[in-house]
């Protein structure tokens, strides 16, 4: 069996999906997601120029031959932008296999653990009120996990992933678009002064049940962070995500020596040798890396173990720049993997992005009901993708109010 071509498309309904099709002689396709938010055409042209002439030929079931070949023959290696070229060629060759199996993924890697798994949402208010409305929405709709984030008082800018206005807006989503970042000012002291008292109002008006989450998206220093977990302690949060930079992965410990607070980090790790020492030393209790930046199905398979022997369990990455195929890999993921925790579930859910990915994944009551269809179980409709050109985005940046650079 021989892998005969392979393409890739980026655009889509307001993100550009870098989407990833490759091949073979026997009729079986499979997909792939390299999708790198605000980078897109970067993994895009690694496939394009230098993965795919060599995938021409090769056998498409010997997976892992093929991921340790591009992994170790890179030298380069590691970084988002190859993580994700060889994530979304390891995808199509599981969807592939899956196909030829005539089995779903989820079997393929043990078979359920689980009927459903449980997906979180974002809410987001410009203030507090703002926020419970939105939380209220949620709950109405089911979802049993909710990360929370609001506007702080006084601060210059609304802060990470909360609107600019008060009130109303439904959803909110970051403003990515143009090639010049947006600026964001963040004020540390007055965000420390004002969110453990907000956490504890939101438990005290949803109750014990609801699971509530936090991201604090990189921006406290170690010594903060390990205040505020231990300040958000009585909230009994889910998880705290991010409450600092982890490239600097021993400042994890002040953490744990002063608070019992849940972590969750690992969004933007691209290899299990960035979970290894947080793992390994207990330093974390969820572990975020995505399939897509992770490099794929087989390497996210040896860090979901890892963490199993280390009593730390999963909690993918899924905002909404992730395709409905890296999402579909990770529904399979989730339904297998012993220690799953929690999914983050942002799919646009928008008519025209169920066209161009067509599948029968169902997320219901907030759980997610994982397709038995063979391999990923999510299509890709190649006249929906014609509609579609890539459009270049930035991340904001952010300032100290004395416009020091700090970290987004
Ligand atoms: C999350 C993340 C995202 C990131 C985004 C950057 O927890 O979902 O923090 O919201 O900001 O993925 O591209
Ligand atoms: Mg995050």
């Amino acid at each position: 069996m021989k892998i005969t071509g392979a393409k890739v498309f980026v655009g889509g309904p307001g993100k550009n999906y870098v989407t990833l099709k490759i091949v073979t002689d026997q009729g079986v396709y499979g997909l792939g997601d390299a999708t790198l938010n605000n980078r897109e055409t970067l993994p895009a042209a690694y496939l394009t120029d230098y993965l795919i002439p060599n995938l021409i030929d090769m056998d498409p079931r010997k997976s892992e031959d093929i991921w340790q070949l591009f992994y170790r023959g890179a030298y380069f290696r590691r970084g988002p932008i190859a993580m994700a070229a060889f994530g979304a060629i390891d995808m199509a060759l599981w969807d592939i296999k899956g196909k030829l199996a005539n089995m779903p993924l989820y079997d393929l890697f043990g078979g359920k653990s689980r009927d459903s798994a449980m997906v979180y949402a974002h809410a987001t208010g410009a203030d507090l009120p703002d926020l419970m409305d939105s939380i209220t929405r949620y709950v109405e709709q089911g979802y049993k996990a909710v990360r929370v984030q609001c506007g702080i008082p006084g601060m210059a800018t609304a802060g990470y992933a909360v609107p600019e206005e008060v009130g109303g807006k439904g959803d909110y989503m970051t403003d990515f678009s143009g090639i010049i970042p947006k600026t964001e000012i963040w004020e540390a002291d007055r965000y420390m002064r004002y969110m453990p008292q907000a956490l504890a109002d939101i438990r005290a008006k949803f109750g014990q049940e609801l699971k509530i989450l936090h991201d604090v998206h990189h921006r406290l220093s170690p010594r903060e962070a390990a205040a505020f977990s231990k300040a958000v302690e009585p909230v009994d949060l889910y998880w705290l995500e991010d409450p600092t930079p982890a490239e600097d992965q021993d400042a994890l410990r002040l953490i744990r020596q002063h608070s019992t607070t849940p972590i969750a980090i690992g969004e933007v790790f691209n290899s299990v040798w960035d979970c290894n020492k947080l793992i390994k030393n207990e330093l974390i209790d969820f572990i975020r890396i995505a399939v897509t930046y992770g490099g794929g199905i087989t390497p996210l398979k040896r860090i979901v173990d890892l963490a199993g022997m280390h009593h730390v369990r999963t909690g993918f990455h899924g905002a909404p720049s992730h395709s409905p195929i890296s999402m579909a890999a990770q529904h399979h993921l989730n339904a297998w993997a012993p220690n799953f925790g929690i999914q983050e579930y942002l799919v646009l859910g928008t008519p025209e992005c169920d066209a161009l990915f067509p599948s029968d994944h169902v997320m219901q009551n907030g759980m997610m009901h994982v397709s038995d269809a063979p391999g990923l179980g999510v299509d890709f409709d190649e006249n929906e993708a014609a509609k579609y050109e890539f459009k270049p985005g930035s991340h904001p940046i952010v300032r100290l109010q004395d416009g020091t650079m700090w970290d987004y």
